[in-house]
């Protein structure tokens, strides 16, 4: 299929998964990717912040809250210093040799993080995404929406007893409730480019709606002519 399908000028498909903490982003990522792969076809699942050696290394300095102390506009930038890297080295090559490229969030995250929850002007980060994402915006984005209580309880049931929440997961409820709510209203504001899946549900319901809406809305993926098959739990690639 490698070159044959061409959405948006370029032979690759660019999906992106967003939504909260604990929303069952990357669980949903490894089950498409999966489904795709059983099928013999080429892709890529990937994270931001990191994706890259480089941006990885961002993506550290990042979650352990270095870049806390100077505000959400150096927390934005830092987050597309990383995300210039991911796309120069791992997105574009990949969509350019004909991949999938599955993201776990990306520039949404931004908008919703820094922007919506963060308190920096829309205008301030659609300059800076426009700036660093160029072409190469998603032709499909999962939001993937969730009660924030109920995404952080999981994502706390995941971690090891010792661990800390990381930098945004120690934020306030309030501040989750605004991501929530910034997060469908992105998705409001490009209907042809977001869908929204209800992430409450048990992951097989999940992973239903989000292959129906992949089948819907990218139908030059013919995800409906895989026939269903064993998952695996697959790592991010390039984490
Ligand atoms: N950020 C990121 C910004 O502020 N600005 C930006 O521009 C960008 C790109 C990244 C942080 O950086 C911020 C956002 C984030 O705070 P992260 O660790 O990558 O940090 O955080 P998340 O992306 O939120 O990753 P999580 O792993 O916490 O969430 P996922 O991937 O959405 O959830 P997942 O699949 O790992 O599932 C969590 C747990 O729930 C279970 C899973 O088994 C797992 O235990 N689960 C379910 N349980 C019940 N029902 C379901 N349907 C379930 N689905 C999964």
């Amino acid at each position: 299929m490698t070159g044959q399908i061409l959405t948006g000028g370029r032979p690759g498909l660019f999906l992106t998964f967003e939504g909260g903490e604990g929303a069952g982003k990357s669980t949903q990522i490894a089950r498409l990717a999966a489904r795709l792969r059983g099928a013999g076809r080429p892709v890529v699942t990937t994270r931001e912040p990191g994706g890259s050696p480089k941006a990885e290394d961002i993506r550290a300095a990042l979650l352990a809250g270095l870049a806390k102390p100077y505000g959400p506009f150096a927390e934005a930038l830092l987050f597309s210093a990383a995300r210039i890297d991911h796309l120069d080295t791992l997105i574009r090559p990949a969509l350019a040799r004909g991949e999938t490229v599955l993201c776990d969030r990306f520039s949404d995250s931004t908008r919703a993080y820094q922007g919506a929850a963060g308190g920096l002007e829309p205008a301030l980060l659609a300059s800076l995404e426009r700036v660093v994402v160029g072409p190469t915006r998603p032709d499909l984005t999962l939001i993937l929406d969730l009660d924030p209580a109920m995404g952080l309880a999981r994502a706390r049931a995941r971690a090891a007893a010792d661990d800390a929440p990381d930098r945004f997961e120690a934020e306030a409820l309030e501040f989750h409730a605004r991501l929530r709510a910034a997060f469908l209203a992105i998705a409001a504001a490009e209907p042809g480019r977001c869908a929204v899946i209800d992430a409450g549900a048990p992951p097989d319901a999940v992973e239903a709606a989000i292959l129906a809406a992949v089948a819907a809305r990218l139908p030059a993926l013919r995800l409906s002519e895989i026939p269903t098959h064993s998952r695996a739990e697959a790592p991010h690639d390039a984490a």
